[in-house]
């Protein structure tokens, strides 16, 4: 138990830097514009990161980016 809690006082730092990083992407809300749970193409191209990773992010390929989609989108980027 101490060493899980030394592991993640050591982890904290490195989190807080991706955490840094990560927020050149927008939250979920703010690409959504239109607010209909999904990231279009056109919506993508608000941010030049998120839009490249488009293609890659569109896992069932449905032409948007939904919520689950974007959370593997954030997970990927704090991995
Ligand atoms: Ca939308
Ligand atoms: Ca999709």
């Amino acid at each position: 138990m101490k060493k899980l809690l030394a592991l993640v006082i050591a982890a904290a730092p490195i989190v807080g830097v991706i955490a840094g990083e990560k927020s050149a992407i927008p939250a979920f809300k703010e690409l959504d514009a239109d607010q209909d749970g999904k990231i279009s193409v056109t919506e993508a191209t608000a941010n030049q990161k998120f839009a490249s990773l488009f293609k890659k992010l569109d896992v069932d390929q449905d032409g948007g980016i939904n919520a689950a989609e974007y959370a593997d989108l954030i997970k990927s980027q704090t991995m």
